[in-house]
């Protein structure tokens, strides 16, 4: 189905003012692109509209439904422009709800103990005068699906106070002591869809090497119930399974200790090996590089029908040179035309301009071929998209 966009405003059919508009798109300049843009020959250009990709349920996007467990939002990625990286609060993604029954936030307390020399209660007031810019971090649900549209994916501008800071006021009695996370988990209603009890176990190297922080606002506002108010982690570069929200308890526990209930039900979905029992078993929860097509554009060049692949890259640990690109079944992988990854957080945008030689149902996959890079998510086909394409 063709839909129509409003993505380069009024000028879009009226000849050159779109060149203009066109070139001001920040992933011509800041993408670096490889070759001359074919479709920027300031002929008649047009902007026809997007195809809907196919094999994927019409669910809401961008409004919240259900509650508590079993709420959930999911981000709309197909309206994603490069110059506005940070999804806005109200757009960004949903995985479970605030309780009906979470305690009043003025009151709120981070208990911390446990084998530390210090234990304490840390105010909520003081935790937010403590809060510093954070910066731009994507999260993903580590059961982000296509069905969803892969909507359990977005980037906040957090603010918030490292954790090392906090584990460091509180003087853990061995630097092998683990750090347990709890959030508040208690619900008015019984879920179809999940286990409560949201928890993690974290080594300290794991929550410094990737800069954990407790956040307590998000995109310059304080965080709003549904994101953890009011005050959630973040473990930049994990899943968001870790990233639990309610924080009520920061908890140093010994070496061996068993994992939660929450890694259990997320093992298979952070590529674990089997479920591990004890929580030193379990491998950090990084997000590996990734890469999906967000939306398929349909130009009129010059009297001629071509398509433009608009697509993210994240996830990763080292910036990748080249992401290639595969429209099944008949081709091979080529180099996508406009792609330059400069950081793996939050996320890089990239376009492949595309001229199917037939109609069909094209599957759009996406490879990384590098050796030191591991992409298992990628690599399984997780994040393939089908169009189906009419016109050529
Ligand atoms: N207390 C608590 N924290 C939680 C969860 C939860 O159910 N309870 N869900 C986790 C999961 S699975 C994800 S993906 C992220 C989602 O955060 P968001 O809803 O702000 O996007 O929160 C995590 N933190
Ligand atoms: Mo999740």
């Amino acid at each position: 189905m063709l839909t129509r966009r409003s993505l380069l405003k009024g000028t879009l059919f009226s000849g050159s003012a779109l060149f203009a508009d066109f070139a001001g798109i920040a992933w011509t300049s800041s993408l670096r692109p490889r070759q001359k843009d074919p479709f920027a020959n300031g002929k008649l250009l047009g902007l026809l509209g997007t195809l809907d990709f196919v094999n994927e349920s019409p669910v809401p996007l961008s409004i919240p439904q259900g509650s508590e467990l079993d709420g959930r939002l999911y981000s709309d990625l197909s309206t994603l422009e490069p110059q506005d990286p940070i999804t806005p609060t109200g757009k960004f993604y949903i995985r479970t709800r605030a309780s009906q029954l979470l305690p009043d936030p003025a009151s709120w307390q981070v208990k911390l103990g446990g084998i530390v020399d210090r234990p304490m209660n840390l105010g909520i007031e003081s935790l937010r005068k403590a809060a510093k810019p954070m910066g731009a971090h994507l999260m993903e649900c580590a059961g982000n699906v296509r069905l969803a549209h892969f909507g359990l994916l977005s980037v906040g501008d957090w603010a918030g106070v490292p954790l090392a800071e906090i584990l460091d006021k509180a003087k853990a009695k061995s630097p092998a002591a683990r750090v347990l996370v709890s959030g508040f988990d208690q619900y008015a209603e019984v879920s179809r869809t999940s286990v409560p009890g949201a928890s993690w176990v974290f080594s300290r190297e794991q929550l410094d090497k990737a800069g954990a922080f407790l956040a307590t606002e998000l995109n310059g506002q304080p965080l709003t119930k549904d994101h953890g108010a009011p005050v959630r982690l973040v473990v930049p570069g994990w899943y968001g399974c870790a990233c639990i929200k309610w924080v009520n308890e920061i908890t140093l526990v010994g070496e061996v200790v068993e994992s939660t209930s929450q890694m259990r039900e997320y093992a298979a979905r952070t590529q674990q090996k089997g479920v591990p029992l004890l929580a030193k078993d379990f491998q950090p929860a990084v997000i590996e590089q990734a890469a999906t097509p967000i939306r398929i554009e349909k130009w009129n060049v010059a009297g001629k029908i071509k398509y433009r692949v608009v697509g993210i890259a994240w996830g990763g640990s080292q910036p990748v040179k080249m992401l290639q690109i595969r429209f099944n079944p008949e081709e091979n992988y080529v180099p996508v035309d406009n792609f330059h990854q400069v950081t793996n957080d939050p996320w890089t945008f990239w376009t492949h301009d595309w001229s199917p030689n037939t109609p069909g149902t094209y599957a759009i996959r996406l490879s990384v071929k590098e050796p030191a890079v591991q992409a298992r998510r990628l690599d399984s086909g997780y994040y393939v998209r089908s169009v189906e394409i009419t016109e050529i």
